[in-house]
Protein backbone atom coordinates (compact mmCIF):
# COMPACT_ATOMS: atom_id res chain seq x y z
CA UNK A 1 0.00 0.00 0.00
CA UNK A 2 2.62 2.23 0.83
CA UNK A 3 4.89 1.48 -1.95
CA UNK A 4 1.43 2.02 -4.26
CA UNK A 5 0.90 5.68 -2.69
CA UNK A 6 4.83 6.37 -3.52
CA UNK A 7 4.52 5.41 -6.58
CA UNK A 8 1.17 7.71 -7.24
CA UNK A 9 3.34 10.20 -5.48
CA UNK A 10 6.53 9.90 -8.04
CA UNK A 11 4.15 9.61 -10.93
CA UNK A 12 2.43 12.76 -10.42
CA UNK A 13 5.48 14.55 -9.14
CA UNK A 14 6.82 13.45 -12.95
CA UNK A 15 3.83 14.47 -14.80
CA UNK A 16 4.49 18.58 -13.18
CA UNK A 17 1.47 18.77 -10.48
CA UNK A 18 0.74 18.08 -6.70
CA UNK A 19 3.81 20.20 -6.07
CA UNK A 20 3.93 21.00 -2.50
CA UNK A 21 4.53 24.86 -1.87
CA UNK A 22 5.77 25.68 2.15
CA UNK A 23 4.91 29.14 2.91
CA UNK A 24 4.44 30.61 6.93
CA UNK A 25 2.41 33.95 7.88
CA UNK A 26 2.88 35.47 11.18
CA UNK A 27 -0.44 36.54 12.67
CA UNK A 28 1.03 39.88 14.16
CA UNK A 29 -0.70 43.08 16.26
CA UNK A 30 0.57 46.82 15.70
CA UNK A 31 -0.85 50.27 14.22
CA UNK A 32 -2.48 51.49 11.14
CA UNK A 33 -0.79 54.77 10.14
CA UNK A 34 -2.39 57.31 8.02
CA UNK A 35 -2.49 60.81 7.18
CA UNK A 36 -4.95 61.52 10.02
CA UNK A 37 -4.88 58.21 11.97
CA UNK A 38 -3.29 55.65 14.20
CA UNK A 39 -5.31 52.65 15.97
CA UNK A 40 -4.12 49.22 16.62
CA UNK A 41 -4.91 46.29 14.30
CA UNK A 42 -4.19 42.86 13.49
CA UNK A 43 -1.83 41.88 10.28
CA UNK A 44 -0.84 38.60 8.72
CA UNK A 45 2.99 39.33 7.70
CA UNK A 46 5.29 37.09 5.97
CA UNK A 47 7.76 37.81 8.87
CA UNK A 48 7.18 38.09 12.85
CA UNK A 49 7.81 41.98 12.34
CA UNK A 50 4.05 44.27 12.13
CA UNK A 51 3.48 45.63 8.57
CA UNK A 52 0.03 46.96 8.59
CA UNK A 53 -0.23 45.54 4.66
CA UNK A 54 -1.60 42.20 4.39
CA UNK A 55 0.38 39.42 3.11
CA UNK A 56 -1.28 37.32 -0.01
CA UNK A 57 -0.75 33.56 -0.74
CA UNK A 58 0.34 33.11 -4.40
CA UNK A 59 0.40 29.19 -5.61
CA UNK A 60 -0.05 27.81 -8.97
CA UNK A 61 -2.97 25.27 -9.85
CA UNK A 62 -2.72 21.62 -8.34
CA UNK A 63 -0.22 22.99 -5.59
CA UNK A 64 -0.96 21.67 -2.26
CA UNK A 65 -0.11 24.29 0.22
CA UNK A 66 1.83 23.57 3.44
CA UNK A 67 1.04 26.72 5.22
CA UNK A 68 2.26 27.25 8.81
CA UNK A 69 0.85 29.53 10.59
CA UNK A 70 2.61 31.65 13.82
CA UNK A 71 0.66 33.46 16.61
CA UNK A 72 2.42 36.30 17.82
CA UNK A 73 -0.72 37.58 19.49
CA UNK A 74 -1.45 37.87 22.63
CA UNK A 75 -5.15 36.20 21.99
CA UNK A 76 -6.36 32.94 20.48
CA UNK A 77 -6.97 32.72 17.01
CA UNK A 78 -7.66 30.37 14.08
CA UNK A 79 -7.87 29.66 9.96
CA UNK A 80 -10.40 29.86 7.68
CA UNK A 81 -10.78 30.42 3.79
CA UNK A 82 -14.40 31.85 2.57
CA UNK A 83 -16.52 28.70 1.46
CA UNK A 84 -14.28 26.30 1.58
CA UNK A 85 -14.70 23.45 3.65
CA UNK A 86 -12.58 20.71 5.23
CA UNK A 87 -10.06 23.05 6.78
CA UNK A 88 -8.46 22.61 9.69
CA UNK A 89 -9.80 25.40 11.55
CA UNK A 90 -9.10 24.19 15.35
CA UNK A 91 -7.39 27.12 17.53
CA UNK A 92 -3.90 28.52 17.06
CA UNK A 93 -3.02 29.61 20.87
CA UNK A 94 -0.83 32.89 21.86
CA UNK A 95 2.96 31.83 20.52
CA UNK A 96 2.22 28.65 19.24
CA UNK A 97 2.84 27.69 15.62
CA UNK A 98 0.18 25.43 13.38
CA UNK A 99 1.07 23.84 9.95
CA UNK A 100 -1.80 22.94 7.74
CA UNK A 101 -2.15 21.33 4.69
CA UNK A 102 -4.41 23.00 1.79
CA UNK A 103 -5.44 21.09 -1.27
CA UNK A 104 -7.61 20.88 -4.38
CA UNK A 105 -8.18 24.59 -4.69
CA UNK A 106 -9.62 25.59 -8.10
CA UNK A 107 -8.22 28.20 -9.78
CA UNK A 108 -8.99 31.82 -8.60
CA UNK A 109 -8.67 34.05 -5.90
CA UNK A 110 -9.94 33.65 -2.07
CA UNK A 111 -10.06 35.02 0.93
CA UNK A 112 -8.91 33.60 4.60
CA UNK A 113 -9.77 34.93 7.52
CA UNK A 114 -9.90 34.02 11.28
CA UNK A 115 -13.68 33.79 12.14
CA UNK A 116 -12.85 34.32 16.06
CA UNK A 117 -14.91 37.58 17.15
CA UNK A 118 -13.75 41.03 15.33
CA UNK A 119 -10.60 39.59 14.26
CA UNK A 120 -11.27 39.51 10.64
CA UNK A 121 -12.65 42.91 10.99
CA UNK A 122 -8.96 44.10 13.30
CA UNK A 123 -7.49 43.28 10.10
CA UNK A 124 -7.04 39.21 9.64
CA UNK A 125 -8.56 38.87 6.43
CA UNK A 126 -6.39 38.57 3.27
CA UNK A 127 -6.42 36.71 -0.01
CA UNK A 128 -4.57 33.59 -1.55
CA UNK A 129 -4.51 33.54 -5.36
CA UNK A 130 -4.81 30.39 -7.24
CA UNK A 131 -2.73 30.67 -10.35
CA UNK A 132 -3.60 28.87 -13.84
CA UNK A 133 -2.16 31.56 -15.77
CA UNK A 134 0.90 33.68 -16.73
CA UNK A 135 -0.17 37.00 -16.99
CA UNK A 136 0.81 39.82 -14.65
CA UNK A 137 -1.25 39.79 -11.44
CA UNK A 138 -2.37 42.48 -8.24
CA UNK A 139 -4.27 42.08 -5.50
CA UNK A 140 -6.47 45.04 -4.11
CA UNK A 141 -8.01 44.48 -0.46
CA UNK A 142 -10.50 46.88 0.24
CA UNK A 143 -11.36 47.67 3.81
CA UNK A 144 -12.62 50.34 5.85
CA UNK A 145 -12.24 50.46 10.02
CA UNK A 146 -13.83 52.52 12.29
CA UNK A 147 -10.96 53.44 14.92
CA UNK A 148 -12.69 53.97 17.74
CA UNK A 149 -13.97 50.30 17.48
CA UNK A 150 -10.30 49.30 16.93
CA UNK A 151 -9.25 50.71 20.61
CA UNK A 152 -12.13 49.45 22.40
CA UNK A 153 -11.82 45.69 21.09
CA UNK A 154 -8.47 45.92 21.91
CA UNK A 155 -9.09 46.58 25.43
CA UNK A 156 -11.91 43.81 24.94
CA UNK A 157 -14.64 45.96 25.25
CA UNK A 158 -17.53 44.89 23.02
CA UNK A 159 -17.98 48.37 20.78
CA UNK A 160 -20.40 50.62 21.95
CA UNK A 161 -21.29 52.85 19.02
CA UNK A 162 -22.83 52.31 15.49
CA UNK A 163 -19.99 51.43 12.58
CA UNK A 164 -19.90 54.55 11.24
CA UNK A 165 -16.33 53.89 9.20
CA UNK A 166 -13.86 56.82 9.73
CA UNK A 167 -10.51 55.18 7.81
CA UNK A 168 -10.59 53.72 4.54
CA UNK A 169 -8.17 51.38 2.79
CA UNK A 170 -6.23 49.30 -0.08
CA UNK A 171 -4.11 47.13 1.24
CA UNK A 172 -3.36 48.33 4.30
CA UNK A 173 -2.68 51.98 3.27
CA UNK A 174 -4.46 55.12 2.63
CA UNK A 175 -3.75 57.61 0.06
CA UNK A 176 -1.52 59.19 -0.21
CA UNK A 177 0.70 56.47 1.66
CA UNK A 178 -0.81 54.09 -1.62
CA UNK A 179 1.32 56.31 -3.70
CA UNK A 180 4.18 54.65 -2.33
CA UNK A 181 2.86 51.02 -2.07
CA UNK A 182 3.85 48.84 -5.23
CA UNK A 183 1.12 46.58 -4.54
CA UNK A 184 -1.17 48.57 -4.82
CA UNK A 185 -0.31 51.05 -8.11
CA UNK A 186 -1.28 48.68 -11.03
CA UNK A 187 1.72 48.63 -13.34
CA UNK A 188 2.23 47.60 -16.94
CA UNK A 189 2.71 48.64 -20.64
CA UNK A 190 -0.27 49.05 -23.48
CA UNK A 191 -1.09 45.80 -24.85
CA UNK A 192 -0.26 43.24 -21.15
CA UNK A 193 -2.83 41.37 -20.31
CA UNK A 194 -3.29 42.21 -16.29
CA UNK A 195 -5.21 40.24 -13.60
CA UNK A 196 -6.37 42.05 -10.64
CA UNK A 197 -8.52 40.98 -7.75
CA UNK A 198 -10.43 42.78 -5.76
CA UNK A 199 -11.21 41.26 -2.39
CA UNK A 200 -13.09 43.36 0.20
CA UNK A 201 -12.82 42.60 3.14
CA UNK A 202 -14.18 45.19 4.97
CA UNK A 203 -17.59 45.07 6.38
CA UNK A 204 -19.11 47.49 4.12
CA UNK A 205 -20.02 47.57 0.27
CA UNK A 206 -17.66 49.13 -1.41
CA UNK A 207 -17.89 50.42 -5.25
CA UNK A 208 -14.61 50.56 -7.37
CA UNK A 209 -13.98 52.62 -9.91
CA UNK A 210 -11.35 52.58 -12.74
CA UNK A 211 -10.01 55.80 -14.62
CA UNK A 212 -9.03 55.33 -17.95
CA UNK A 213 -9.61 51.58 -18.93
CA UNK A 214 -12.34 49.07 -19.10
CA UNK A 215 -12.15 45.92 -16.77
CA UNK A 216 -13.50 42.89 -18.11
CA UNK A 217 -15.02 40.50 -14.80
CA UNK A 218 -13.58 36.89 -15.24
CA UNK A 219 -15.26 35.95 -12.06
CA UNK A 220 -17.45 37.08 -8.65
CA UNK A 221 -17.46 34.87 -5.80
CA UNK A 222 -21.02 36.42 -5.15
CA UNK A 223 -22.59 36.98 -8.42
CA UNK A 224 -21.95 34.81 -11.74
CA UNK A 225 -24.23 37.04 -13.70
CA UNK A 226 -21.70 39.83 -13.42
CA UNK A 227 -18.83 37.18 -15.25
CA UNK A 228 -17.86 39.03 -19.11
CA UNK A 229 -19.14 42.31 -18.29
CA UNK A 230 -16.59 44.64 -18.93
CA UNK A 231 -16.88 47.92 -16.83
CA UNK A 232 -15.23 50.54 -15.34
CA UNK A 233 -17.29 50.25 -12.11
CA UNK A 234 -17.80 46.98 -9.76
CA UNK A 235 -19.32 47.24 -6.50
CA UNK A 236 -18.46 44.66 -4.59
CA UNK A 237 -20.64 42.54 -1.70
CA UNK A 238 -19.08 42.45 1.86
CA UNK A 239 -16.54 38.93 1.27
CA UNK A 240 -17.02 39.58 -2.53
CA UNK A 241 -13.83 38.49 -4.52
CA UNK A 242 -13.66 39.77 -8.14
CA UNK A 243 -11.67 38.87 -10.71
CA UNK A 244 -10.85 40.80 -13.44
CA UNK A 245 -8.85 41.46 -16.55
CA UNK A 246 -7.38 44.47 -18.13
CA UNK A 247 -5.77 45.29 -21.21
CA UNK A 248 -4.26 48.61 -21.25
CA UNK A 249 -5.07 50.40 -24.86
CA UNK A 250 -3.42 53.39 -24.07
CA UNK A 251 -0.13 55.20 -22.17
CA UNK A 252 -1.16 57.12 -18.66
CA UNK A 253 -1.53 57.34 -14.95
CA UNK A 254 -5.21 56.61 -14.27
CA UNK A 255 -6.86 57.04 -10.80
CA UNK A 256 -8.34 53.68 -9.12
CA UNK A 257 -10.59 54.88 -6.16
CA UNK A 258 -14.17 53.93 -4.02
CA UNK A 259 -16.88 56.13 -5.69
CA UNK A 260 -18.78 56.61 -2.26
CA UNK A 261 -17.15 60.14 -1.46
CA UNK A 262 -16.66 59.09 2.25
CA UNK A 263 -14.35 56.62 1.45
CA UNK A 264 -11.75 58.60 -0.16
CA UNK A 265 -11.06 61.06 3.14
CA UNK A 266 -8.68 60.36 5.87
CA UNK A 267 -10.16 61.12 8.90
CA UNK A 268 -13.19 63.37 7.08
CA UNK A 269 -10.60 65.29 4.90
CA UNK A 270 -10.75 64.69 1.43
CA UNK A 271 -8.53 63.45 -0.59
CA UNK A 272 -7.06 60.40 1.04
CA UNK A 273 -8.18 56.54 2.08
CA UNK A 274 -9.13 54.15 -0.74
CA UNK A 275 -7.28 56.04 -4.12
CA UNK A 276 -4.41 54.61 -6.07
CA UNK A 277 -3.26 54.05 -9.89
CA UNK A 278 -2.70 53.10 -12.76
CA UNK A 279 0.41 53.45 -14.48
CA UNK A 280 0.85 52.51 -17.88
CA UNK A 281 3.28 52.90 -20.07
CA UNK A 282 3.95 52.55 -23.78
CU1 LIG B 1 -13.84 57.91 -10.63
Amino acid sequence: MKAKFILIFLLQASLGFSTIVSDTIYINSGFLVTDSDSFPVLSYNDSPVFNQGNYVINIQKDDTLLLSIKNNHSQKHNFNIKSISGIDTSAISSGSLKTISITGLQPGGYIFYDSYDYNSYLGLASAIVVKDFLHKHYVLNVREFMTDWNFQLFNLAIPSSSYLPNCFTFNGKSYPDTKMDSSANIMGNVGDTIIVFIVNTGMHHHAIHTHGYHLTILNSTKESHKIGRSKDSFPLYTDEVLTLRVVPDQPGMYPIHDHNLISVTNGGNYPGGMITMFHIMP
